[in-house]
């Protein structure tokens, strides 16, 4: 990481004073409902980030090289169709290659607006982009995506909007928030603005469930790590040796279902509540939706976009898509 010295961009936050996330409260909640759920965003730690970007090496885990090499073939595109002086909105804070190869590819955008929950992955973020690209203006915001938001004003005034959200996070959220989402970003968008969106798409079961659960066992440790932080920050006591990590597609719902499963009857304290577990109960952990071509336009469309152009992989395994304003 460079280190910030007399020619770093100061950039400026924009804090919209998001309500802080209740970590104990939604434990609590979530493992007391029927059938018992943890929200995938506490992932997230330091440990579960780490494990996050082992995933994303894994041989098996075809998500995240594939949707790099299809935005380094579509760039030139990309570049052409967005034109030039726009401005970018992330939803979440991308320090990652996708963001880098965007601000990189594009026409001389004016701003790169980064907006993300979290203030201090937010402003590490901001503050790497800024020093890479010192001709564009970064604009954190600290702020709810899922929620409409006030967006900063650039010093110049950017031509369109390109709102921004790879890595097929939408994948994450059941259908009917997705479309929420879709909303919100359509809003972001603002006149004459449009989407940049990497989807994964529907394949095979045989390609899906090794994708979730590699042999060398990192997205086990990934989805145990949820039960190492609880233990961790909540004083609790999950033996991590009984509970085991499942990925199962479900070809009905689209998408595959993460859950940690108890391999034996048993009892578990968090902040000093008893927690009961019957032999094979599971908790669920995350989503990952996968779309054919067809039901993401149909969704696109409700929430008034228009699918502009879909960029795949020859293996047609994931998509980025342009979406429009119509
Ligand atoms: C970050 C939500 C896109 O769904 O593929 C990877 C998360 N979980 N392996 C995905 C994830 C387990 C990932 N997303």
């Amino acid at each position: 990481m460079a280190q910030a010295g007399p020619h770093t961009p100061q950039v400026k936050l924009l804090d919209l004073h998001p309500p802080a996330d209740d970590f104990a409260r939604d434990v609590l909640d979530g493992l007391s409902e029927s059938p018992r759920a943890l929200s995938p965003k506490y992932f997230y730690d330091a440990r579960g980030s780490h494990l996050f970007d082992r995933i994303t090496e894994l041989p098996e885990y075809y998500v995240t090289r594939t949707e790099l090499a299809i935005m380094e073939a579509a760039m030139p595109d990309i570049a052409a169709r967005v034109g030039p002086d726009a401005s970018v909105i992330e939803f979440g804070a991308g320090s990652g290659q996708k963001t880098r190869r965007l601000l990189a590819g594009l026409d001389a955008p004016i701003s790169y607006v980064p907006v993300e929950i979290s203030r201090d992955h937010l402003m590490s973020a901001a503050q790497a982009i800024a020093e890479e690209f010192p001709d564009i203006e970064v604009l954190p915001v600290c702020a709810d995506f899922t929620q409409p938001f006030n967006l900063p004003q650039p010093a110049r005034m950017p031509v369109r909007n390109l709102v921004y959200f790879p890595g097929s996070t939408i994948g994450n959220f059941p259908k009917p928030e997705a479309i929420d989402l879709l909303r919100v970003m359509y809003t972001e968008a603002a006149q004459g603005g449009a989407l940049l969106i990497g989807v994964d798409l529907r394949k095979d079961r045989a390609r899906l469930e090794p994708a979730y659960d590699d042999a060398a066992g990192v997205t086990a440790e990934f989805n145990l790590n949820l039960l190492a932080r609880i233990n961790r920050e909540l004083d609790a006591d999950f033996d991590l040796d009984r509970f085991r990590h499942e990925a199962t597609w479900n070809p009905d719902d689209g998408r595959i279902e993460i859950r940690l499963v108890s391999m034996v009857k048993q009892s578990v304290e968090i902040a000093g509540r008893p927690f009961r577990f019957a032999s094979g109960e599971t908790i669920l952990t995350e989503y990952s939706h996968k779309y054919d071509l067809g039901e993401f336009a149909s969704m696109a469309r409700e929430a008034g976009f228009a699918v502009e152009k879909v960029w795949l992989d020859d293996d047609r395994l994931f998509s980025i898509q342009l979406l429009t304003r119509s």
